[in-house]
């Protein structure tokens, strides 16, 4: 994913139309767009091509199966039109790596997630959100998922993966996180959804955030 504006949209609405009307307002703004469970099962699969006219797309489908199956969902997600997969890490070395093998087969990304940005994750994730970042480099994954809610656990994992890998940092404003603070903490891109596509003024959210930004990339 190449890098113009730090802002990744998630395109948490369940409405075919608010998408379409959200994604062209914001096009200008974002390097993609984040989509998941709640639009993909609203609208159809079919989101996924009819929104990569605008960005590439994200899936956020936080894969968490055995190696053949994270394979085969892999497979689906972009053949129906997704540039990259969100999987989970948890599930250990060997269904990481059948998803990053097919990913780089079909030259896409996988982005790992590390430790969520909720506050349930302290409850069992944050403890092997360090390891499952080193994991995530060892696999040779395009990037990790790390909280934006939690900017000195983002510096953390940006130690332990280097920098061929990516941070994609969800978190940012309805979860209390900030922008600028997260880049500056070593993320690459925030992800935001509920600042963007609820406000009145989508575009214009967007716009803010890009130049809150703008001097930390
Ligand atoms: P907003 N998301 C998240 N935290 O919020 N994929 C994570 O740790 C994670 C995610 C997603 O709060 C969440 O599902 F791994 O409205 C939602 O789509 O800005 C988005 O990031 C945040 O949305």
């Amino acid at each position: 994913m190449e890098r113009k504006t730090g802002l990744i949209l998630a395109l948490d609405v369940t409405d075919r139309l608010e998408a379409v009307e959200i994604s062209e307002k914001v096009a200008g703004y974002v390097d993609a767009i984040k989509i998941g469970y709640p639009l993909v099962l609203s609208t159809g699969m079919d989101m996924i091509s009819q929104l990569s006219k605008f960005a590439p797309i994200i899936a956020d489908f936080k894969v968490a199966d055995i190696p053949n199956t994270n394979r085969l969902i892999c497979e689906q997600v972009f053949k129906a039109g997704a540039d990259g997969v969100i999987v989970q890490g948890f599930t250990g070395h060997d269904s990481l790596e059948a998803a990053v093998k097919l990913a780089k087969e079909q030259d896409k990304d996988i982005y790992v997630v590390t430790e969520m940005s909720h506050p349930g994750a302290l409850d069992f994730m944050q403890q092997v959100g360090e390891g499952i970042a080193k994991m995530a480099a060892d696999a040779k994954a395009s990037g990790v998922v790390a909280p934006a809610t939690r900017p000195e656990r983002v510096a953390e994992i940006r130690k332990i993966i280097g920098n061929d890998l990516s941070i994609i940092s969800p978190g940012v404003g309805a979860q209390g996180g900030s922008a600028s603070d997260v880049i500056k903490a070593g993320a690459d891109w925030v992800i935001v959804g509920r600042s963007i596509y609820q406000s009145e003024d989508p575009a214009m959210a967007a716009k803010k955030l890009v130049d809150e930004m703008k001097e930390f990339l």
